[in-house]
């Protein structure tokens, strides 16, 4: 079967939407870091959205820093690569065609460096996992001790890093008289402009002190909220594709019908119109972000770990399993909801009702395993930042503390010595492996260690009402039978 290609276009299946523009037309004016699935599935639709209705100069070069790399694949197919949404039993496939370029920064990071400082790039947006921004989790601050920031701040070093690479583009920018830069992130870290503002100027002031005041005169970092579930791409996805479509696809992208993307007014330069394709431009999106990160996000991790514990595939395993649905919806209504901020439209309780109806959807098979990846930079935000505002309340959030436990017991469940049941994929995996391992039978002592892990719990929650819900639930969740334990929870209400 042929590739998906610019030239094949013309014979795709009828079943599929095609693109509604002259895209040999396109020009590129904007860059993405980290081509991956979501990027694919969510920016690139709607950039694709607006172009149909409003065609401008808002091409993409797609720039991926981290392997899997689809770089080759996309050259392959000119760019192109189809999207399918699935609800229930219905599908919708369409080719999406904006991405017009694509580098693979690992193999030629010059290249990667020139396309970011081209003068015609006004607008970066970038998705490179919580762990990319090389932030501590807990403050938000770089971390001086991040492997590839120590490399990257050697002189003359090829960056590795996202803030390496963001410093060397800006540098070269800066030297070359270019225009000011916008830098859209789209990844799941609270006030995540500001996050990747903070990491970019303090390895700035480093690295090449003489760029920090060119930054705060021609960089922006908006914030934003972004929100469509979509899971790895799988065998029977990309085969699926390709019957579709009547070539063969390698980049193709699985997501869910909803999505939502809520972005902070504040450019350096011109403004991608995504307004045209249901995206939002507003003048503070923390709110936004709140509520998408504690009732949904922090209901997926929720699931991913008890399911993963109860030993469950998929995330939709678990939000149709009784025991595990009715503790995570019990979780959101009493604890984590009454503590988001009022936005019209995301009331918290239909948001909550929307959110666990979106994760039952069983045709997007979301591992338990690919939400649990980096819980230790995403337990902050989805839990442990409920948890600090039930605290200031007077108010109980012993449910979060139970999901807190489970990502714990995930981690512990992982240790080489101790069960071994599954190969955690988490920065902490190792140290949190080695707690449990100094003294297994010692919940009490594993916990309270765990808890003083900084970077992650900072200094306020080693408290001892934490330390007793926490201890309870680990002891219950490791047990012989987490599942009866959560059921046993249930009875006990
Ligand atoms: C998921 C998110 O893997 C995860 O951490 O919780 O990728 C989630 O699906 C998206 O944030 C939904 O917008």
């Amino acid at each position: 079967m042929d590739n998906l290609s610019q030239a094949n276009l013309p014979r795709l299946s009828a079943a599929v939407r095609r693109l509604a523009y002259d895209r040999e037309m396109l020009q590129i004016g904007m860059a993405h870091l980290g081509v991956g699935a979501f990027h694919r599935c969510h920016q690139a639709e709607f950039t694709d959205d607006m172009l149909e209705r409003q065609f401008g100069p808002w091409g993409v070069v797609g720039i991926n820093l981290r392997p899997p790399s689809v770089t080759e694949t996309l050259i392959r197919q000119d760019g192109l690569y189809s999207r399918t949404l699935r609800q229930g039993d219905e599908t919708e496939t369409r080719v999406i065609g904006c991405i017009r370029e694509a580098i693979d920064a690992q193999r030629d990071i010059a290249s990667a460096i020139a396309a970011l400082a081209r003068p015609e790039i006004s607008v970066v947006t970038m998705t490179i996992t919580e762990k990319g921004y090389c932030h501590v989790p807990a403050t938000g601050a770089l971390d001086w001790s991040n492997a590839d920031i120590v490399a990257d701040l050697e002189e003359d070093a090829h960056p590795r890093s996202a803030p390496g690479l963001i410093t060397a583009a800006l540098a070269r920018r800066q030297a070359a008289g270019a225009p000011g830069l916008t830098l859209v992130s789209c990844d799941n870290i609270p006030a995540n402009g500001r996050v990747l503002a903070g990491v970019v100027r303090a390895f700035a002031e480093r690295k090449a002190p003489q760029l920090s005041p060119w930054i705060s005169a021609n960089v922006r970092f908006p914030s934003t909220m972004v929100d469509r579930i979509v899971p790895a791409t799988m065998r029977e996805d990309i085969d699926h594709a390709a019957s579709t479509l009547g070539f063969n696809d390698d980049a193709a992208v699985v997501g869910e019908p909803f999505r939502q993307w809520v972005i902070e007014d504040n450019f350096a330069g011109p403004r991608p119109p995504w307004d045209l394709a249901g995206a939002e431009f507003v003048a503070d999106v923390h709110a936004h972000e709140l509520i998408k990160m504690r009732l949904l996000n922090g209901a997926q991790s929720a699931f991913a770990y008890l399911g993963a514990l109860s030993g469950l595939t998929y995330t939709y395993n678990s939000a149709r399993d009784p025991v595990i649905s009715e503790i995570v919806r019990r979780m959101l209504v009493t604890e984590s909801g009454p503590t988001v901020p009022h936005v019209a439209g995301m009331e918290a309780e239909s948001y909550i009702g929307l959110s666990l109806e979106r994760v039952r959807n069983p045709a997007i098979r979301h591992t338990n395993h690919q939400v649990a990846t980096d819980g230790s930079q995403k337990i902050i935000q989805r839990l442990l930042n409920p948890i600090r505002d039930r605290i200031r309340a007077g108010a109980s959030f012993d449910m979060l503390a139970l999901a807190v436990a489970s990502w714990m017991a995930y981690l512990l469940a992982a240790a080489p010595s101790l069960r071994a049941r599954w190969v955690a994929s988490d920065p902490w995996a190792e140290r949190v492996a080695a707690i449990g391992e100094a003294t297994p039978n010692d919940m009490s002592m594993i916990a309270s260690k765990i808890l003083a892990l900084e970077p992650i719990f900072g200094t306020d929650l080693a408290t001892p009402a934490i330390h007793r819900s926490v201890v309870r639930h680990l002891a219950g969740l490791l047990g012989d039978d987490p599942r009866a334990y959560l059921a046993s929870m249930q009875g006990a209400r």
